[in-house]
C-alpha cells in the first residue's frame, strides 16, 4: 500500500464467518475511530464520472465499498496518493483537511460512508485554490 498522505489510514475489519457466508460488524469507538453520526451510501455512478472535489474543515469519515470497487485520490496540499478501495472488509479513513476526489466506479459499486457529523455545507472546501491556502497556512 502506497505511503498515505497525513492522518489517511487503511482499516481492516475482522470478517465473522462461518458456513453461512460472512459478517462486517462497524461499531463507533472500536473499528471505527470515532463516534458514527450519519451514514450516506454513493451507488448507481455512471461510468466515467468522477465526484468529490473537496476537503472537509473538520469532519471526519471512514469510505467502505461494501460492493464494487472504486479508486479515492487523496492529497494533503503536497502529495497525491491513489488508493483502490474494493473490499468489504477495508476502510480507508477520510479525516479534515484532505482533499478527495472518487473515480473509476465500477457499475455495481456501493460506497459506503460513516462520518463524525451530520452534513454540514459549511464543512466543504470546494476549491482546490482554497484549500491550498488553507493547508499551507495550518502548516506554517
Ligand atoms: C465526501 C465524499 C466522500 C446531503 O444532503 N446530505 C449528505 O449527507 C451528503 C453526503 C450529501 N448531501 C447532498 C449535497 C449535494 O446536493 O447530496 C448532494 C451530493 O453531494 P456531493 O456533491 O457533496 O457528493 P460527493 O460524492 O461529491 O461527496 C460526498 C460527500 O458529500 C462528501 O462529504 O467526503 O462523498
Amino acid at each position: 500500500m502506497a505511503n498515505l498522505p497525513s492522518g489517511c489510514r487503511i482499516i481492516d475489519f475482522s470478517t465473522r464467518g462461518d458456513e453461512r457466508g460472512s459478517l462486517v460488524a462497524l461499531e463507533g469507538g472500536a473499528e471505527v475511530p470515532f463516534d458514527i453520526r450519519r451514514v450516506y451510501t454513493i451507488f448507481g455512478t455512471r461510468e466515467g464520472v468522477a465526484r468529490g472535489f473537496h476537503a472537509h474543515h473538520a469532519l471526519n469519515q471512514l469510505a467502505v465499498a461494501v460492493a464494487g470497487s472504486c479508486d479515492v485520490i487523496l492529497d494533503d496540499g503536497q502529495r497525491r496518493e491513489r488508493v483502490r478501495l474494493e473490499r468489504p472488509d477495508q476502510g480507508l479513513t477520510l479525516p479534515p483537511m484532505i482533499w478527495h476526489e472518487m473515480e473509476n466506479f465500477s457499475p455495481d459499486c456501493v460506497l459506503m460512508v460513516l462520518a463524525e457529523d451530520v452534513y454540514d455545507e459549511a464543512d466543504y472546501i470546494r476549491s482546490y485554490d482554497d484549500f491550498l491556502r488553507l493547508a499551507e497556512e495550518a502548516q506554517a
